[in-house]
């Protein structure tokens, strides 16, 4: 019976670490944390904030990340939210900055989205039912950072 016992606190010990892998304010989805920037900012500054923070603007890769973002939105009240989608590098090829490749596998454009000539960086927008829109980067909004988990494998 003790043995029992001591084998079911080791289990919920270690289940409690590895369920508990983002820092302090940051929240957990999937392989990722996110942090939900407080400010408004230019897309150029919340990229920025993010990498301070050694992350980088939240990449949306699939449907379920992308309600996730939305619930969150909606539970902190952020109306409008800049992610890391981007038109700025190569004009009419939208691509996950820095480094996360072309638009092509998700996505969940607001009707006839993009069309903006000036409007290069992807925002989510409550607005528009929360999909998303292209928006002159210069504009101010709260931003989400994303940081991939390591693989404990590796
Ligand atoms: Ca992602
Ligand atoms: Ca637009």
């Amino acid at each position: 019976m003790k043995g029992t016992q001591i084998i079911l606190l080791l289990v919920l010990a270690i289940y409690s670490v590895s369920s508990q892998r983002c820092r302090p304010g940051w929240e957990q989805y999937g392989q990722s944390c996110y942090s939900f920037g407080d400010e408004t900012v230019t897309w150029i500054d919340a990229m920025q904030y993010c990498q301070l923070d050694e992350a980088h603007l939240v990449h949306i890769n699939e449907p379920k990340e992308y309600e996730f973002l939305v619930n969150s939105m909606k539970g902190r009240r952020i109306t409008v939210a800049w992610t890391g989608g981007s038109e700025r590098l190569h004009r009419g090829s939208w691509e996950w900055l820095p480094n996360g490749g072309l638009f092509g596998k998700y996505e969940k454009w607001f009707g006839t989205e993009p069309a903006g000539p000036d409007e290069d960086c992807l925002a989510i927008d409550q607005g528009h039912s929360y999909q998303w829109m292209d928006m002159s980067c210069t504009l101010s909004y709260r931003y989400i950072c994303e940081m991939k988990i390591p693989d404990e494998t590796e």
